[in-house]
């Protein structure tokens, strides 16, 4: 898969393309990812991307003409046009989640375009961007970390990456809550006990307890994540897998 960022600090990727998941992923040739420097499409002597709005009121808006220049050059010839997904991270994007992040992974050509400023100018978005992702409602300076989310989550779900493929598989009544608690050694740290059941080597009671953990954790954090795990419960009782 082919990455490419379009920013203003393409340096801030140099790091993070090399290290973790993307840099093993693209040692073993999973990810081809870049950073572009969207000063490079200006045309001015000042390498201006922004300017202010139209309307009034503060802050700047980012020009669309560098913009739509560089995401054209990085989609590459009409041919190859149909191959780029291009997205914009910004607030007012879908927000993401797993199933967003595995269909991004599913394209072979990504361009992420990430906005600072008080955001981009309406007709990059009409021309150049196919759709608008949010990592979360909150509002930060730029989309370069949103970018570097998107890349991170892609990255561990493609083909090759992980040493061990079924640490991306939870167990199938467990993949939607939220995960409970885990412990390594030793059996006891500064007075607390990893709780008995782990160390039993009953692997059906191990598997129950995980199950009923995860399910505690999720109804106090994220009980709306329930309405749809107690679908999936129901889809497998009579299978071994009621909670006693
Ligand atoms: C951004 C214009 C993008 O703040 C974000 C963001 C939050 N969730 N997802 C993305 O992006 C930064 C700021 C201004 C476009």
């Amino acid at each position: 898969m082919k990455i490419d960022v379009l920013t203003i600090f393409p340096q801030l990727f140099s790091g993070f393309f090399e290290e973790s998941f993307v840099g093993i992923a693209q040692e073993r040739g999973a990810i081809e990812a870049a950073s572009h420097d969207l000063r490079d499409w200006t045309s001015d002597r000042h390498r201006k991307v922004d300017d202010s709005p139209y309307g009034g009121g503060p802050g700047m808006v980012m020009t669309p003409e560098p913009l739509v220049r560089a995401i054209e050059s990085l989609v590459g010839a009409p041919g190859e046009r149909r191959t780029a997904r291009t997205v914009l991270l910004s607030p007012q994007g879908a927000r993401l989640d797993q199933a967003g992040l595995e269909r991004l992974a599913a394209c072979s050509h990504l361009v992420l375009v990430c906005g600072r400023y008080e955001g981009v100018d309406q007709r990059v978005l009409d021309l150049a961007i196919d759709e608008e992702v949010s990592i979360g409602d909150y509002v930060l300076s730029g989309g370069e970390i949103p970018a570097m989310v998107v890349i991170e989550g892609i990255a561990r779900l493609l083909p090759g990456v992980l040493g061990n493929p079924e640490s991306l598989e939870r167990e199938s009544f467990r993949e939607d809550l939220l995960e409970g608690p885990h412990y390594t050694r030793p059996p006891v740290f500064r007075g607390l006990e990893v709780p008995s059941v782990l160390r039993s080597g009953d692997h059906a009671a191990i598997e129950r307890w995980r199950t009923q953990q995860a399910k505690a954790v999720t109804a106090a954090r994220r009980p709306d994540l329930l309405t749809h795990s107690l679908r999936v419960e129901g889809k497998n009782m009579g299978q071994g897998e009621e909670e006693r």
